[in-house]
């Protein structure tokens, strides 16, 4: 890999300190230790803080806020780093307009956490030209060249799917219920997010693999808001639903408050009336507390501690390393349902863990 920018302007910054030093010696006509160390120490001061400008897509989900509080802790001033924090608010534009305002100020790295997958290409190529290397966390971006970025971080989306799915086989075949005994509804996350697509692609696979009665796919943009109106609005419509997909946990709290209004019970008798809910991240606490009583049946974790995963990275660059092009983090399922405790997906087998109060009280978020 070539020496990053902020490589060289380390290596022009202490080459000018040493000219300063010689120069300043020269005209003093002797050494001034404390002129020489603090210019020295100023000027290398300066060049030792890596600053970071962050494009953080929004504050739409719990998940996103403890994403965002890693990354923080990750990139403190304390660890000789000065982070620019921008919050797209859920907008692409916003975005671009936060990349482009780090390339004015000249930054040595681009995080970006991008909101949807598609329109990057154009500003990316911007960063390009401007020789800072972009770093992608969490969902990605699907770009015409995988050189406009440098690397991503994130999860496997279309995998949490099949998890999902599988978890649901597992438990509905346990019960001795059909693929066409399955009457399954998708409120989806922020429609052209990778995480939605990822999500919605490995569940749709799953309906067409066994055979489930999928009713609607509906986005409920990742809120608890969104979540409950859809879920009602799905209630309305159909008289026979018992299994509900919600692509994040915010989701899900909102489709059990429209279960419950609706005078219907969240649960694993799915025989006897239960509908039974699926979620993803495992990050809100009243989840995780709900999947420990049942009333959520299965969360698959997105795990959001992506700050130490990028300060890795970081460090790897500014010694003229390579990181991996692409970092899938792994992650559990939970469940406190005993009947399934592990999913096989492609090949590789996926042991759920059992939610007892232990496990969540030793969680690191
Ligand atoms: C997934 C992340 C998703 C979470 C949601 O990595 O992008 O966005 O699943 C969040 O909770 O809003």
């Amino acid at each position: 890999m070539s020496v990053s920018k902020r490589t060289r302007k380390n290596i022009l910054n202490k080459f000018l300190s040493v000219i300063f030093a010689v120069v300043l010696f020269m005209v003093s006509g002797c050494g001034s230790s404390d002129n020489e160390a603090d210019n020295n120490g100023s000027a290398a001061s300066a060049a030792d803080f890596v600053t970071v400008g962050f494009s953080q897509l929004g504050a739409e989900s719990d998940w996103r806020s403890a994403n965002s509080r890693s990354m923080r802790e990750a990139f403190s001033s304390d660890k000789g780093y000065e982070l620019i924090f921008e919050d797209g608010q859920q907008k692409q534009s916003k975005q671009i307009t936060a990349i482009r305002s780090f390339i004015q100020q000249g930054v040595d790295y681009i995080v970006l956490a991008p909101v949807t997958q598609d329109g990057w290409d154009s500003v990316l190529q911007e960063t390009k030209e401007a020789d800072i290397p972009v770093i992608i966390v969490d969902r990605m971006v699907d770009v015409a060249n995988d050189d406009l970025f440098t690397c991503w971080v994130g999860s496997d989306f279309y995998l949490e799917g099949c998890k999902a799915c599988e978890w649901l086989y597992q438990y509905t075949s346990d019960l001795g219920m059909k693929g066409e005994d399955i009457h399954i509804v998708n409120i989806q996350g922020t429609l052209g997010s990778s995480a939605q697509i990822g999500r919605s692609a490995g569940l749709n696979d799953y309906v067409e693999k066994y055979g489930w009665d999928l009713r609607e796919e509906t986005p409920g943009d990742f809120t608890q808001a969104k979540g409950r109106e859809v879920m009602a609005q799905m209630l309305v419509t159909y008289n026979n639903i018992n299994v509900v997909y919600c692509e994040n946990d915010n989701e899900a709290l909102g489709a059990i408050e429209a279960i419950e209004a609706a005078g219907l019970h969240a649960g694993g008798d799915i025989q006897n009336g239960d509908i039974l809910v699926l979620s993803f991240d495992g990050v809100n606490e009243n989840a995780i507390n709900y999947c420990l009583e049942g009333t959520i049946a299965c969360i698959v974790e997105c795990n959001p501690l992506h700050g130490p995963r990028v300060e890795n990275i970081i460090k790897t660059l500014e010694k003229g390393g390579s990181p991996d092009k692409l970092e899938y983090v792994s992650e559990t399922l939970y469940s406190s349902y005993q009947s399934v405790n592990e999913v096989s997906v492609d090949g590789t087998t996926y042991p759920v863990t059992m939610l007892t109060q232990e496990v969540i009280d030793t969680r690191a978020y």
